[in-house]
Formats: C-alpha cells, structure tokens, sequence
C-alpha cells in the first residue's frame, strides 16, 4: 500500500509514523484509518527487526485532533457502527502489538486521537500536549474505544467527567491523572519516546511481548489474567533468552538477547 497520510521513517530499527495532514490538525479520514490498520496489520509485524513504533502529529499544534469531522455527515445508523467497528478493530492491532508502541504527543489529542494515544503502550507528552474526549460537543460519544481505555488508565470519576463534559486537560494534569507517562518539554516528545523504546530493547524481546499480551490480559473479557500470566511465565522460562539472561547475571556481564 502506498502511504498518503502516514510519514514513515525508520532508524535504528525504531520506526516512526508521523500522521501528516497538518492542514487538518492530523484528524483521522477514512484513508489515515485504513493506511493505519495495514501498518499494523501487515508492514509493521513483517519488519521483524523492529524494535519498536512512535506515533507522532506533523507540525506543532496536533498529534491528531480526532475523526475527521468533514467525513461525519454521511455517517449514520448502520454505518457510524462499523466505522467504530473498524476504528476498534485497528487500534487493537496498536495496542496488541508484540513491541512497544509509544504515543509521542506533540498538540491536540482529542477525540479519536486521545482514543489512538491510549491504544499505545505509552505516551509522552509534550508540555503543549491537549487531551479530551469532546464528542459530546457533536452529540456523540467516544466510538474508537474512549470510554473503556479512558476509565482504565484514570477511573470510572474522572473518565464520565472528561467525556460528559468533553473538556480538554493539558499535559501537566494528564500526567497527574496517569494518561501521560511523562511531560518533556515541547519538540522533545519523539527523542523520549526513541528512549523508552531504546530501553526496553535491552531487554529479552520474547519477555517484552509477554509483559504486553499479560498486562492487556487483564482487560481481557473472560481472560483470568493471572493464569494468563503463570502461562506466558513458563513460556519465557522455555526460552534461550532466559538461559542467556541467568547465565549473564552469575557472570556478572551484560545479556544478548536474541529473541529465541
Ligand atoms: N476533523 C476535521 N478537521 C479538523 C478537525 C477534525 N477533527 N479538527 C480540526 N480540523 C481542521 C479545522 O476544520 C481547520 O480546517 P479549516 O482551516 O479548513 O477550517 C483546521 O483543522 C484548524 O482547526 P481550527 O481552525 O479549528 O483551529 P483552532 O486552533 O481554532 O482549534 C481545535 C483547534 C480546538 C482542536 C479545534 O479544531 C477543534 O475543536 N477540533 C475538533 C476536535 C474534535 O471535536 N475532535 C473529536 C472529533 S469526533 C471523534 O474523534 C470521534 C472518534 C470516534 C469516531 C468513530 C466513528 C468514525
């Protein structure tokens, strides 16, 4: 697929996506959503060296300010449905993504992009980063997953506030709510994110995707997230990553980790 709306770049092996419609604040068309889910769904998982994926916002002002509001009046009944469908369907592919996903959020993150940052594993925000969930503002709610990835990173209270009220938080109160891992200062949010990233692939890549799918486990419908961790446990005790790290540490040296 030829990408119009991503920006994809790759060094050292982190690859990061930069949603380019500046004009239109970033906001998610049916084009940026279909580019999205073939990103996830085919390009990123055959990179297989990759170490991880920062999601970024072309220019300063946006990292994504929502669905595109100009494709909305077509969409009633039916198909508002499985436009929400398709959106979940894709954000799942982000948040179960088997290397770190980091939201480098650089301006507006609202609605649908509020919605994007919270399907990646992290997120940091830049200090002129703006969350909020204003769909009620169109008579809407939050339809790529909001109202439940809200309420899980900061409550039930805090979550029917920002989305009854649709008003926006800035970086410093993201943070304190836990939606924001960390503030840097504005222009700094992609270099922390390679960092974080740079930091988990240090580690056994085998352990890192186990940490992802065990922690997603608990919000899981129907998954007891505690057997799902004994399982993923044993497997990484089955792994020559795991050999490797206990070897190093008696010996007192840094592990290779080969992701076997
Ligand atoms: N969609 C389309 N265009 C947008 C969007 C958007 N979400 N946000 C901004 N733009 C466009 C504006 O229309 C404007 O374009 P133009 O110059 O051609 O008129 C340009 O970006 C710049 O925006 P503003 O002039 O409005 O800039 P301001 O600095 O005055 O305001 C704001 C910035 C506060 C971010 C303002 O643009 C705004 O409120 N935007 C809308 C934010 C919003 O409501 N987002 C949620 C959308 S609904 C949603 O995301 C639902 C997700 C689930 C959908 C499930 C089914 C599809």
């Amino acid at each position: 697929m030829t990408y119009e709306n991503l920006l994809l770049s790759e060094e050292n092996n982190i690859l990061i996506v930069t949603f380019n419609r500046e004009k239109a604040l970033n906001a998610l068309n049916r084009r940026t959503m279909l580019e999205l889910n073939h990103l996830f769904s085919e390009d990123a998982p055959a990179r297989t060296n990759l170490k991880g994926i920062v999601l970024t916002g072309a220019g300063d002002r946006a990292f994504v300010a929502g669905a595109d509001i100009k494709e909305f009046l077509e969409m009633e009944g039916e198909k508002g449905q499985n436009m929400a469908q398709y959106g979940q369907d894709t954000l799942f592919l982000i948040e179960r993504f088997s290397k770190p996903v980091v939201a480098a959020v650089n301006g507006f993150a609202l609605g649908g992009g509020c919605e994007l940052a919270m399907a990646c594993h992290l997120r940091v925000a830049g200090e002129k980063a703006r969350f909020g969930q204003p769909e009620v503002n169109l008579g809407i709610i939050p339809g790529y997953g909001g109202t439940q990835r809200l309420t899980q990173l900061v409550g039930k209270a805090k979550s029917l506030e920002l989305c009854m009220t649709g008003e926006m938080i800035d970086a410093t109160e993201a943070h304190r709510l836990g939606l924001a891992n960390y503030v840097v200062p504005a222009g700094e949010e992609v270099i922390m994110a390679i960092n974080l990233i740079e930091k988990t692939a240090t580690k056994g890549p085998i352990a890192i995707a186990k940490v992802i799918e065990s922690v997603n486990a608990f919000f899981e419908d129907g998954v007891d997230g505690f057997a799902y961790e004994i399982k993923a446990f044993g497997e990484t005790t089955n792994t020559t990553d795991f050999r490797e790290g206990a070897t190093a540490f008696t010996e007192k040296r840094t592990p290779k980790f080969e992701g076997k």
